[in-house]
């Protein structure tokens, strides 16, 4: 694979925080490098342990590389190496130790889902790309607040919970805003989307995310899973509706030119391709 970008950002995802540079050829553990001297970092919303982050090492030994509890441990990339007590990132440095903004020591487990239809003109037929001449994707996009990128909305996998429950959650709280409507509407809406999300769906991706949030010793790992309404009559009518930690929700045009958050771009590019769709 290729080397991290984004989880060596300068600035540590949205702080201020300094990361110590990595160049390319520096990336990999196996390089020895006696001059790394990277910056410790624990973002205060970690420090002051909320339910989702682990303690402090030390006061307590997570099982790395095991379902530890209910927390998955596991990593997609294989056996990862635990170095003083602490989980070494499988990709290599990141300019930044401990576990900044992310609440587990090792790997993160997000699910992403990628909600799409196909771009439609007025008389029902689907638009094709002037240049590319292939169909036209859209998948529905929120923008984060943390960060203000545009981005799948995706999120983690609560401890014990099965992904596809993650994907449909988290689809639910940012681009439908099911966490506030009222109980009757969130009824109407999760039998609606239920069948959307219960079909198999395409899965994209499983592994390593280069999010901004990385660091040394911890790390986003994710499922991205595609679930295609190819007629545009199910959730395509749903009414979308930015919640939780999305600040903006609507269904963005497939194409290589938008920047999106994180390694979401090179998810959607094997959707454009298995769909046989503009990219
Ligand atoms: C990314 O962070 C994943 O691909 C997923 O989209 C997201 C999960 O984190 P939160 O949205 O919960 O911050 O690495
Ligand atoms: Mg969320
Ligand atoms: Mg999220």
């Amino acid at each position: 694979a290729a080397p991290h970008v984004k989880s060596r950002s300068p600035l540590y995802g949205g702080t201020k925080v300094k990361r110590f540079p990595v160049p390319d050829d520096k990336v990999m553990w196996s390089q020895t490098w006696p001059q790394y001297s990277p910056v410790s970092y624990t973002d205060p919303a970690v420090a002051k342990k909320p339910q989702w982050a682990d303690p402090d090492i030390g006061s307590f030994s997570p099982k790395f590389n095991s379902i530890d509890g209910g927390v998955d441990r596991t990593s997609f990339e294989g056996n990862y190496k635990v170095e003083k007590g602490k989980p070494l990132n499988p990709r290599g440095r990141t300019g930044l130790t401990d576990r900044g903004l992310l609440g587990r020591w090792g790997p993160n487990h997000a699910a992403d889902p990628i909600v799409t239809r196909w771009k439609f003109d007025a008389k029902g037929g689907k638009i094709l790309h002037s240049v590319s001449k292939r169909p036209i994707l859209q998948f529905v996009a929120i923008k984060r607040k943390d960060c203000g990128e545009w981005a799948i909305p995706g999120g983690m996998v609560d401890p014990g919970e099965h992904v596809s429950l993650t994907l449909q959650r988290e689809f639910s709280e940012e681009a439908l805003n099911s966490l506030m409507v009222p109980a009757s509407e969130r009824a109407k809406i999760h039998e609606r989307i239920t069948k959307l999300f219960k079909s198999p769906g395409f899965q994209v991706y499983k592994g390593y995310v280069d999010d901004p949030r990385n660091t040394d010793n911890a790390w986003m790992e994710t499922v991205a899973i595609n679930f295609h309404d190819e007629s545009g009559n199910s959730v395509s009518e749903l009414p979308l509706q930015a919640g939780d930690d999305a600040g903006q929700v609507k269904w963005v045009d497939v194409d290589s030119s938008f920047p999106l958050y994180a390694s979401h771009s090179s998810f959607l590019e094997l959707v454009a391709k298995e769909r046989k769709a503009h990219w």
